[in-house]
This record gives C-alpha cells, structure tokens and sequence, in this order.
C-alpha cells in the first residue's frame, strides 16, 4: 500500500520518506505562518500610521528577543533535517544489506551487482566501453568483477535495505528517485554511499537533477522495486 502523500509530494515508496515529508511539510508551514505573520504585522503598522515612540529601552525586547526565538527555531529545523539527511550517508548501512552502484554517465543511468560473491570487480576508465558491454568499466583481470552484471533498470527488493554506492564517469550527475526520496550528486572519482529501504512494490522513474550536457533532458531510467521472492528469482537468473 502506498502510503497517503502529503497534496505537494509524490507518493512515497521509501521506509524513511515519511520522516522527510513530515520535515517537509513543518518547514513550510513555519515559514508560510512565519511569513503570513511578518505581512500583517507590516499591513498593520502601515494602518495604524503610528507616530515613532522613543523605543531605546524596549529595543532588547522588540529586536533580541524574536531573533533569539528565530535563532532557536531556526537552528532546531537545520539540526533536525541534517539528521535525517545523515542517517542516510553516515550512519553506515547494515552489513547484509543488498549491494548495488548506479553508474552515470552522459546520458545515461548503469546499475551494477556484484554477483554470487557479492563483491564489485574493481574498475578503471580505461576499460569503460559501453557498445561492448562493459559501460561499468570492470577490470577483466580481477576475478571479483567476473560475476558482476549490469543493467539499464535498477531492481530492488521490497523491505530490504539497500547499499547503493554512487559513480560518475565524466561529469556531475544528480542522481534521484523522487518516489524513494533518494537525491545524491555522483561525482567523477569518488564513491558515495546512500542506504535506504524501498517498501512498496512498483515502477518508478530514476531521474538526472544536474543539467549534465545536451542530452541531459533523456538521462532517465527505470527502478522496479519487486516483492522479496520475485526479487531473488530474477537476481539467480541474471547471475552468468
Ligand atoms: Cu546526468
């Protein structure tokens, strides 16, 4: 069951998307009441028209008590979305969690698996070579890479945590699943971790959120986030 989204999000297929839209929708409700509040507070002093007081000694009242108040505000909603965007990166992901990379490249999304020993190949731009099968760039000289397979669609289990490791190949790529709650920049020689949880099975679009060159506009592909068994059916199928 897909879980009831809030009117301005799409729906959420993620076990940790429903703190962020919780986040979500308290930043904007601070901050439309907040900005509500300073209109009529200006729409209201504009009315009154009232003729200057000598203020000095309530200034520590009018101006260091509400920045004081928006200071704390402030910093409780940073310090609250910085640990829900930490838990994702930084906290490390279970160690049986499924292992998987999404590899981008101009234009396009690659998902790798590691295969039955469940260890990445190591890889090196000089062997990437997408017209002959290897966009990963897998190093034929190291045994771990030999079980690896690559994909244009990325699969994941439902209710299952997943380790996506990230890799850009030339330039910036945003990587994000709106549906998953899941946006990371990949960067040209680094690795990033991201872990998550998917828990509604369904199709859903894996977007590119940097203008990456030309063909920018179709670096696009397609996550299917498939019941647990169906899941493990298809990864024994593609193990060569
Ligand atoms: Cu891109």
């Amino acid at each position: 069951m897909t879980q009831t989204p809030h009117w301005h999000m799409p729906a959420n297929a993620a076990l940790h998307g429903v703190a962020l839209d919780q986040q979500m929708a308290l930043n904007l409700t601070v901050f439309a009441s907040l900005c509500v509040l300073a209109q009529a507070i200006l729409l209201v002093s504009v009315l009154l028209r009232r003729t200057p007081q000598p203020l000095a000694h309530k200034r520590w009242r009018l101006e260091y008590l509400p920045l004081t108040g928006f200071a704390v505000l402030f910093f409780g909603l940073a310090w609250h979305s910085e640990r829900l965007w930490a838990a994702m990166r930084y906290s490390g992901a279970d160690p049986a969690a499924m292992q998987v990379e999404a590899i981008g490249m101009q234009f396009a999304w690659y998902f790798r698996y590691p295969g039955k020993d469940a260890a990445f190949g190591a890889t090196d731009l000089k062997f990437v070579a997408p017209g002959e099968g290897n966009p990963a760039g897998i190093d034929p000289a190291d045994d771990r890479g030999h079980d690896d397979f690559v994909r244009g669609a990325l699969m994941l289990p439902e209710g299952r945590e997943v380790d996506l490791r990230l890799r850009a190949l030339d330039v910036i790529h945003g990587f994000n699943i709106p549906a998953l709650r899941v946006k990371q920049n990949a960067l040209p020689g680094q690795v990033f971790h991201i872990h998550f949880t998917p828990t509604v099975p369904g199709e859903y679009s894996v977007l590119c959120t940097q203008v990456c060159g030309l063909g920018h506009y179709r670096m696009q592909a397609v996550v299917r986030v498939l019941p647990a068994a169906e899941y493990d059916a298809w990864a024994r199928e593609q193990r060569p």
